[in-house]
């Protein structure tokens, strides 16, 4: 058992069966050890040392390529097994003692049926492998808005991945006091290299299995995660901790854990405001965060790209921070025209997964450039030459870059009292129906939007890419309790904050023209919807009401540069009321699906839509 941690020896020091302060973890490490009889045990410092170590190794064996260090320093490419690309909402459970506390949109499993099981899974599930022993924080060091977790995990990619996702190693235990609350995040492959004949076997490259759990408890805000090695599935901090189980101690104590980029935005004027937006996976939350406006005089700065907590702090405000520490952005798509500002960001320190290798050692993906580099492997080790009907990326090829290496990233993304929200947005991939931008007429009105928010479902999750999908709040896969309550929740908070609540936002970058064209340009010239909204918010813009909210008028709205015709800006705000009427059945159908927890100002939200929308037929 190899342990490198130091420890602060300034606090008192009870006996200890393990490196840290808290004896509630050293006890659970002892007996996970047990249960996965892992060659070694290694606790993880976070140091730059321990990621060398580790990304050598991984190299020799063969489970990372390093990437040409004259383009890419310090950087590396993972190839993933074809059958473990993107999160298995499938094999994703919300145990919670009552079904009814999951709700219909989670699948749900009794905690003792789905421990019994995956304790059977996990026995031995580490033989011939090291469990790493990964302490974090989400969110600043210290904060009082952090939470602590610990995860173990037989995967150096996990390890490497949490090291630049999260405030991982040292700095963590020292926030592990013997009462500090913390998260169990039980991870592994499970592919163990011994059977139980004591055989050993050769590893792979990826390492996972085709039984994979994703199992929550949120009464004991504990995750076992077993048997895939990617994303959202393995870095369990991200979207088990900061979302799943986060949101159920956020309902408990009064907060919210969402899926939300947060900006800082700076107008010409030198007006500064704090914004967070919830938009469903690959719709555009990175793009947004890392925004390089077209307006002249605009700036844009980055605060986080996923994940916020937000919680009214003591004068009845909204603040939020980003518990995570870097990135894991969608690669293809990411270019000079899109984000050129991720670009910059992932220029070394980057662990790149199921992207396409050059031939110089460097990585390529669908849209980084506007022609294919020649003689490219494609994200599944094979040659690959401009033309063919796949794609040399994976949709969901990623990359994983420390916040701090971002161009546009804020003094205050690392700021332990986080930062005042004044606006929040929702957002889906949406061809029809939903405006470029329309606001909220109050708070009510704005969780409505967010409950109802849609989306057309991407490379993010398994499953039809394309299909529509109700995905309330972008939180449809990651909200660890049931959705009627959830929305409660929503409103609840909205009386909480009164006069102070954030105004609230619907956009969409997505709709499309009879052609099927995007209408709007997107990307950079999103800082014009930006402009409005930060207009709206100082007062000085007005609005024409619809069954939507609150739309722009065209005479307010920065156009000018931008070649829009005006059928493009009639369209991209047209609103018909029979294709409304049929989504409001829909979405009637979806409330009803939900059950007897949406609360009845919603219901009645929509009823009195529908009666506006007949009376425009
Ligand atoms: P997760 O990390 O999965 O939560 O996703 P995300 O919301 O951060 O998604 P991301 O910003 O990486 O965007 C994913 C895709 O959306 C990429 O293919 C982008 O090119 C595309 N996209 C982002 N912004 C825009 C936009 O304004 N217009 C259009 N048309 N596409 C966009
Ligand atoms: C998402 O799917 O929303 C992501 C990627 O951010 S993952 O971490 O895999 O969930
Ligand atoms: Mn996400």
């Amino acid at each position: 058992m190899t342990m490198t941690l130091p420890f602060s020896p300034t606090r008192p020091v009870a006996p200890l069966a393990g490196p840290t302060l808290s004896p509630s973890v050293n006890a659970w490490v002892a007996e996970m050890r047990d249960l996965l009889q892992p060659d070694e045990v290694h606790w993880c410092s976070g140091t730059a040392a321990e990621f060398d170590q580790l990304t050598k190794q991984m190299v020799r064996e063969g489970s990372l390529i390093r990437l040409n260090p004259e383009w890419r320093p310090n950087s590396f490419l993972a190839r993933s097994d074809p059958r473990d690309v993107a999160r298995s909402e499938e094999s994703t459970f919300i145990c919670s003692r009552r079904p009814e506390d999951a709700g219909v949109t989670n699948n749900w499993r009794a905690p003792a049926t789905m421990k019994a099981k995956l304790t059977e899974l996990f026995r031995g599930s580490m033989r011939g492998r090291t469990m790493y022993v990964v302490p974090f924080s989400m969110g600043p060091l210290g904060s009082s808005l952090s939470k602590l977790g610990v995860q173990i995990t037989d995967s150096p990619y996990a390890v490497i991945s949490m090291q630049i996702m999260t405030r991982m190693g040292a700095e963590a235990v020292r926030q592990l006091g013997p009462d500090t609350e913390w998260v169990a995040a039980l991870h592994s492959v499970g592919s163990p290299l011994v059977d139980d004949a004591g055989v050993r076997r050769e590893d792979v490259a990826w390492p996972c299995s085709d039984t994979k759990y994703i199992a929550h408890f949120p009464e004991t805000r504990e995750i076992w995660s077993y048997g895939s090695g990617y994303g959202g599935n393995s870095l369990l901090g991200k979207k088990c901790f900061a979302l799943r189980i986060a949101s159920v101690i956020a309902r408990d104590e009064g907060w919210l854990a969402e899926h939300m980029l947060i900006i800082k935005a700076t107008s010409p004027e030198g007006v500064t405001r704090h914004l967070a937006a919830a938009f469903p996976s690959a719709c555009g939350k990175t793009n947004f965060a890392m925004l390089q406006p077209t307006l002249p005089g605009w700036k844009v700065e980055t605060i986080g790209d996923d994940i916020a907590w937000l919680r009214p702090d003591d004068d009845g405000r909204l603040r939020a921070i980003n518990p995570e520490r870097g990135f894991f952005g969608v690669a293809p798509g990411t270019g000079e025209a899109t984000n050129p500002t991720a670009v910059a960001t992932i220029w070394g320190n980057t662990i790149f997964t199921n992207v396409a290798l050059a031939e110089d050692g460097d990585v390529w993906w669908e849209g980084l450039t506007d022609r294919a580099p020649k003689g490219l492997v494609d994200w599944e080790g094979n040659p690959w030459t401009a033309g063919e009907p796949a794609t040399a990326a994976h949709p969901n090829g990623r990359f994983t870059v420390p916040a701090e290496q971002c161009p546009s990233i804020a003094d205050e993304w690392n700021d332990p009292k986080g930062v005042v929200i004044d606006a929040i947005l929702f957002g889906g991939r949406r061809a029809t129906n939903i405006p470029l931008v329309c606001e909220a007429t109050d708070w009510e009105h704005g969780v409505f939007l967010g409950a109802t928010l849609a989306s057309e479902q991407t490379a993010a999750a398994e499953g039809h890419v394309g299909t529509l999908r109700y995905d309330p709040f972008a939180m449809l896969p990651f909200c660890g309790y049931d959705m009627g309550d959830y929305w409660q929740h929503w409103l609840q908070m909205g009386e909480r904050l009164g006069e102070h609540a954030p105004r609230i936002f619907q956009v969409n970058w997505f709709r499309k023209g009879a052609d099927g064209s995007f209408l709007w340009p997107g990307y950079g010239e999103n800082s014009r919807v930006l402009d409005w909204i930060m207009r709206r918010l100082n007062g000085e813009v007005g609005t024409v009401a619809s069954p939507a909210g609150g739309l722009p008028k065209r005479a307010e709205f920065a156009l000018a540069g931008l070649d829009l015709p005006t059928a493009a800006w009639d369209e991209l705000f047209r609103i018909d009321p029979a294709a409304w009427l049929r989504e409001s059945e829909q979405t009637a159908e979806f409330f009803d699906r939900v059950g007897a927890t949406v609360p009845k100002a919603l219901r009645l939200r929509l009823t009195l839509l529908r009666w506006d929308l007949v009376s425009r037929l």
